[in-house]
């Protein structure tokens, strides 16, 4: 017999803990959004009023991280602050947790890690700002980001404002048709590319409700399929940018990115902050709100899913 490997533990924070003892609806949130995708203290206050506008749909809100270590399904306060602000935080991504636990680091988790921890801690939800896919040129550099290979794989529903254009958006989405992905469209047919609420893309299907997007994610995973579901709901459209102005931007940071020649997981952090360098306070205003927004959606599908008796 091959001897088992005990299972790694899990650290609930006290409200997690509570929500699961009285089964209520719960949200995953990741934190690579935190320790890369914003600046401190903007990255603290939104994971903040993020955790706050779960909280006010009635549903308990789980930020998930790598502590020294050991893997948090919710922060309470002091972490969340402490990790705002650790410099050191590593980028985790499906191929670094066993590193980062080995060896006693904090990061945050993408979107891949985030999908697979919420799976352990039995959370069906998670809410973030955007996902990661094929980058520019990837049909050459394979660069695609591993957040849509755990799309395939792990049944959980990630609502996002779509894809930032700093990807290429066309080669994202035949990806996820691919492997089955189906790629909802809230509120809207067209798939919606973060700052601005379309692509020129179409999403596969448009849902206008929390419960019909409940009942699509009941028969997807009824059927055993096995994988997530994105459901891609638009930025605000009082918060959305013109597209010229974020456009020029992104092609800005992406001249840069191939003038440092920077590669692997460096890619993805170094667009975003070039972006946000460019584009100015507005950008990071429009991603603090469509973080809430998708925030609200997902703790609403959340409760849903709980009316349905799940
Ligand atoms: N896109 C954003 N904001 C982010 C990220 C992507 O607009 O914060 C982060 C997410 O954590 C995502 C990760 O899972 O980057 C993808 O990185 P990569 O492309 O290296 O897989
Ligand atoms: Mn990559």
């Amino acid at each position: 017999m091959i001897p088992q490997i005990p299972p790694i533990p899990l650290y609930f924070s006290a409200e997690v803990q509570q929500a699961r003892l009285e089964q209520r609806p719960m949200v995953a949130l990741e934190s690579t959004i935190i320790s890369h995708g914003m600046p401190f203290p903007q990255n603290l206050e939104t994971a903040l009023e993020v955790e706050a506008v779960i909280r006010d749909q009635g549903a308990a809100p789980a930020t998930l991280a790598v502590l020294d270590g050991k893997i948090h399904i919710g922060l309470d306060a002091d972490q969340l602050e402490r990790f705002a602000q650790d410099k050191t935080a590593l980028k985790l991504s499906r191929r670094d947790l066993g590193y980062a636990l080995s060896r006693g680091k904090t990061g945050g988790t993408t979107v891949a890690t985030t999908m697979i921890l919420a799976r352990q801690a039995e959370i069906r939800f998670f809410a973030t700002g955007g996902i990661g896919g094929v980058h520019r040129g990837g049909q050459n550099s394979l660069d695609i980001s591993a957040d849509l290979q755990e799309l395939a794989r792990t049944e959980v529903a990630v609502v996002c404002a779509g894809a930032k254009s700093i990807l290429d958006l066309g080669r994202t989405l035949e990806y996820l048709e691919t492997h089955g992905v189906p790629v909802i469209g809230y509120g809207t047919e067209d798939f919606p590319a973060f700052y601005t609420r379309s692509s020129g893309l179409k999403a596969d299907y448009r849902l206008d409700t929390p419960l019909e997007l409940a009942q699509l994610l009941q028969q997807h995973w009824a059927l055993g399929l096995g994988s997530g579901v994105v459901i891609a709901n638009p930025i605000p459209a009082e918060y959305a940018l013109p597209e010229s102005e974020i456009n020029r931007a992104i092609e800005e940071a992406l001249e840069e990115l191939d003038a440092q020649g920077i590669s692997g997981k460096a890619v993805t952090p170094f667009l975003l902050s070039k972006v946000l360098e460019r584009s100015g306070g507005k950008s990071l205003v429009a991603n603090i709100a469509l973080v809430k927004n998708n925030a609200k959606v997902a703790a609403q599908i959340a409760l849903e899913w709980g009316e349905m008796g799940f």
